[in-house]
């Protein structure tokens, strides 16, 4: 590390003073479902600008790398995909694990386009990388920090999913790392990147962790989030994209905060709930509307109705400052008297330019919402359906199978659930319970032990996640209420979305 001074560039700061030595940044995006900008780039380009560094922004969009698409109106064969995917029989396991092993390749393969994009901006000699990365991302890190090192260039990794520590224990033997940061950097990057650069200590920063396993303090969660600042999308490849949707987000972390599966709750910024105001939030809109000249906005919250004002806040005056906005975000059907999600307030939000809600339904059976502590209640989901639907607005939802403990009979109930309500929802994402490390519910089953149904075959630390067989689901009628199910996934799925959130299909 420790790359000299004089390497930096020298830029005139303002007119009459002297000049000073700027660092010059280089951020990839290796994002590739990239039908909006990313917000993690955009904050901490908008970060490092203010504090007065150069900053490059590399969108593999702009480069013409393939972006994947995550949604669309579905044909048959991807109800096949799902079956097989999704498929419990005894006999099938081994070829069904062949398959997402290849879909698992394939989706981690780094991209050939990305990297010789990468080797240029490199080859430009920057003082810094900047990577922000998930988890499957671990291929494209491993060559873009080897070239990094070749050239002896300093390579920074953050994500979202950094500030567990058995995680950053594990990419953290990557050549050519620098170091791996597990924290909401909104304010602090440019201190972070100019200590990395001087070769300072990068311990003095919380949430950071060097290639010999030393590591800071965790961070502790942002607070005023009002202070950070607003997001800079100017790099990204604006013609690229099939419409201009700006990503937004009005608070971080969820007011819940329980659901035994949930890992979106451990994330860096998924730890515990903090909103912004909702002045703060209409200005960012407002911005961001002029500098991009759209009204169409995707708030990224874990569920937009944590605190119920911000909803209602938004709905009655965006119209005033974003004439002809349109906006969608993800919700949680919870119980308190007031969620937010009243029929009143779903009229009023679709009269204020919501047009899309996605929420977690996960099952339509009581015992498995309780067990998850979803606090949901199948009443108030299929209310919820109903009214969301009256007023107008397009539902996603997303749900998943084989949660510890879920039965056929559970299975015949989601299932029922699905005929019943299948003419209010636009969309299911269906998945196969993921169980992460450090979630409530990963305790659960290593308590249970062998004594379980659900048993852990394998650990994944590099991908944060873990394979595990589920007894229960090999029951004859567990897989004919599943298939039953699927039908019905697929019947909502094949049709064409709601007119009025066309715009936003395939975003969330
Ligand atoms: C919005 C969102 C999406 C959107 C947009 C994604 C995007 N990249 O823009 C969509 C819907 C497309 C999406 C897709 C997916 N997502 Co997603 N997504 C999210 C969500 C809800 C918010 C992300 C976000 O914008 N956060 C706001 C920013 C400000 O926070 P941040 O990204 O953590 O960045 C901060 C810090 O981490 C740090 N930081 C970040 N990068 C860097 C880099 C450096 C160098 C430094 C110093 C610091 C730093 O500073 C930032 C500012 O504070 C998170 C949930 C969560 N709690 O984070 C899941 C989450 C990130 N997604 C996740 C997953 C699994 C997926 C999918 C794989 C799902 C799927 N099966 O399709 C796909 C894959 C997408 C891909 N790129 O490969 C996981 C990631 C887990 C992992 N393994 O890494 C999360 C954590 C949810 C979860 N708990 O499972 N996702
Ligand atoms: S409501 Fe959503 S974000 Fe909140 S804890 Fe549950 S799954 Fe996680």
């Amino acid at each position: 590390m420790g790359r000299a001074i004089d390497r930096f560039t020298t830029v005139a700061a303002d007119a009459g003073s002297r000049p000073v030595a700027q660092p010059k940044v280089l951020i990839v995006d290796l994002n590739i479902f990239a039908s909006f900008p990313t917000m993690a780039i955009g904050l901490l380009a908008a970060s490092m600008r203010n504090a007065g560094l150069e900053v490059d922004v590399l969108a593999p969009l702009a480069f013409d790398a393939p972006a994947s698409q995550r949604e669309r109106q579905e044909r048959f064969h991807d109800h096949v995909m799902r079956r097989i995917h999704l498929s419990d029989h005894p006999r099938f396991r081994a070829f069904r694990e062949a398959a997402r092993s290849l879909r698992r390749e394939w989706i981690e393969k780094s991209s050939g386009i990305v990297m010789r994009e990468v080797r240029r901006a490199l080859d430009r000699q920057p003082d810094v990388v900047l990577l922000s990365a998930y988890l499957r991302q671990y291929e494209s890190v491993q060559e873009i920090a080897k070239a990094a090192r070749q050239r002896g260039i300093p390579v920074i990794l953050g994500g979202p999913m950094f500030n567990v520590g058995r995680i950053s224990e594990n990419w953290r033997a990557i050549e050519g790392l620098t170091a791996i940061v597990g924290a909401e950097m909104d304010r602090d990057i440019a201190g972070f990147v100019r200590a990395a650069i001087s070769g300072d200590n990068l311990l003095a920063f919380r949430g950071v962790t060097l290639p010999d396993g030393t590591r800071s303090v965790p961070a502790a969660p942002l607070r005023k989030l009002d202070d950070t600042p607003i997001p800079d999308y100017r790099d990204f490849p604006w013609d690229r994209y099939p419409n201009r949707i700006v990503p937004i987000m009005s608070g971080r972390g969820c007011q819940w905060d329980k659901c035994r599966f949930c890992s979106d709750v451990i994330s860096v910024s998924g730890r515990t709930f903090r909103t912004r105001s909702v002045e703060s939030v209409l200005l960012e809109m407002q911005e961001q509307a002029r500098r991009h000249a759209t009204s169409n906005f995707l708030f990224l919250d874990l569920k937009l109705n944590s605190w119920p004002d911000m909803i209602r806040g938004i709905a009655q005056r965006i119209q005033r400052l974003v004439p002809g906005a349109e906006w969608i975000g993800t919700v949680h059907v919870d119980q308190r008297e007031d969620n937010g999600l009243s029929k009143r307030d779903l009229d009023m939000a679709a009269d204020g330019g919501l047009r899309r809600v996605s929420f977690g339904l996960e099952s339509g059976s009581q015992r498995i919402l309780d067990a998850a502590n979803k606090g949901c209640n199948v009443e108030r989901n299929s209310q919820f359906l109903r009214e969301a639907h009256d007023a107008g607005l397009s539902l996603r939802c997303t749900m998943f199978k084989g949660y510890p403990g879920e039965t056929a009979e559970d299975m015949e109930a989601t299932a029922d659930f699905l005929e019943q309500h299948a003419q209010y929802i636009d969309r299911i994402r269906f998945n196969d319970f993921t169980l992460m490390p450090d979630t409530p519910v990963w305790d659960d089953v290593n308590t249970a032990g062998s004594e379980g149904a659900f048993e852990i075959e394998r650990l994944d630390d590099r991908r944060g996640n873990s394979r595990y067989r589920n007894r229960q689901a090999k029951t004859k009628a567990y897989r004919k209420a599943k298939a039953r199910a699927l039908r019905t996934v697929y019947e909502i799925n094949r049709q064409p979305l709601r007119d009025s959130a066309r715009q936003f299909d395939g975003l969330m």
